[in-house]
């Protein structure tokens, strides 16, 4: 018996598809962050870590370098590093040089091609090393090789992706990798810190324009992907501090009343409307403590700069006796 199964109509959407008609069919027109990442954007990504205004990047690295030796004091020998997001391994290398003879690395990543290059890289780089890739959204459960299981595992979120999140998928995510990584497990996660909106807004909004470009080519892309005629000289980057929650908001502005055709639905916009493409929450110590406290973790170590900009801390297993 053949049952018609919508999913094999041609009508049949695609998750970005879905997003995208989804989100711009709203009241307020929002897109999912995530989409800002296809090759063109993770390239852009990766030039923004580099610009004079953008301090996470280099502050994260430069915690991780000093505190290297005390990171790898609480971890035992012989550990398992399970990486959520793979992104251009220089922070993987700091950790996995300063730990002792760790035996495993884990990197976890929704996109395949992205996650397998940067699994070769350390592959070459540390032939001790047993490298398993895992092809997932670590959003959702990610299963975990069984034989990591046998040796200290320590979790790794680098980068204040977390600051994309909102609190619910925070503490999803906190509680759920607590249960996969197991009893005894720890924990190194990097995440902004609050500060001046003078300091924010530059970070956010470059002179060199690459950030406006990393936000319009969300446009692009969905023209590619979707058959959609955004004009891209007709909207613009803007990035807003949100004082009461917390975060810097990329948005793109339309720059007057327009229609724009997606396949084959039209979405009107006013003059000044705007579509928000991206939170980045920046968190007081006390607001992620008490996120990591209430996922079960308990906070052993905090790291900052010296200008405090960025936090890196360490956390483990409250159910831990020792
Ligand atoms: C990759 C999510 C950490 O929020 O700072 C940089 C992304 N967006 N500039 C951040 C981003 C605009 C970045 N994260």
């Amino acid at each position: 018996m053949t049952i018609a199964n919508r999913y094999s109509q041609p009508s049949s959407t695609s998750p970005f598809q879905d997003d995208v008609l989804d989100g711009l069919t709203r009241q307020r027109k929002a897109l999912p962050s995530r989409w800002l990442y296809d090759e063109r954007g993770s390239e852009l990504f990766e030039a923004i870590t580099t610009l004079p205004e953008y301090y996470p990047t280099r502050t994260e690295t430069g915690i991780l370098r000093d505190c290297a030796s005390s990171i790898a004091s609480v971890v035992e020998r012989g550990a398992a590093l399970v990486e959520y997001g793979a992104g251009a391994s220089t922070k993987t290398h700091i950790v996995l040089d300063a730990l002792n003879s760790p035996r495993y690395y884990v990197p976890i990543d929704i996109s395949g091609d992205f996650l397998l290059a940067a699994a070769k890289r350390i592959e070459t780089a540390y032939p001790a090393l047993d490298v398993a890739p895992r092809i997932a959204d670590f959003l959702r459960t990610v299963s975990l090789p069984q034989k990591i299981q046998a040796v200290p595992r320590l979790g790794f979120f680098p980068g204040s992706t977390i600051g994309n999140l909102s609190d619910l998928e925070i503490h999803t995510y906190l509680a759920r990798s607590k249960a996969s990584l197991g009893q005894g497990a720890r924990f190194l996660l990097g995440y902004d810190l609050r500060k001046a909106a003078e300091t924010l807004i530059p970070a956010y909004d470059d002179a060199q324009g690459v950030t406006a470009a990393f936000n319009l080519n969300i446009l692009a892309r969905i023209n590619r992907e979707l058959n959609a005629d955004f004009d891209l000289s007709r909207f613009r980057h803007v990035a807003v501090w949100n004082e009461s929650q917390s975060r810097i908001e990329m948005h793109l502005e339309s720059l007057g009343r327009q229609t724009v055709t997606i396949g084959s639905v039209k979405v009107r916009f006013e003059a000044g409307e705007t579509i928000h493409t991206e939170n980045s929450r920046k968190f007081s110590w006390d607001t992620m403590r008490r996120m990591c406290t209430a996922a079960g973790w308990s906070t052993l170590r905090e790291y900052t700069d010296c200008a405090e900009q960025f936090a890196v801390v360490l956390l483990g297993s409250d159910d831990e006796t020792s």
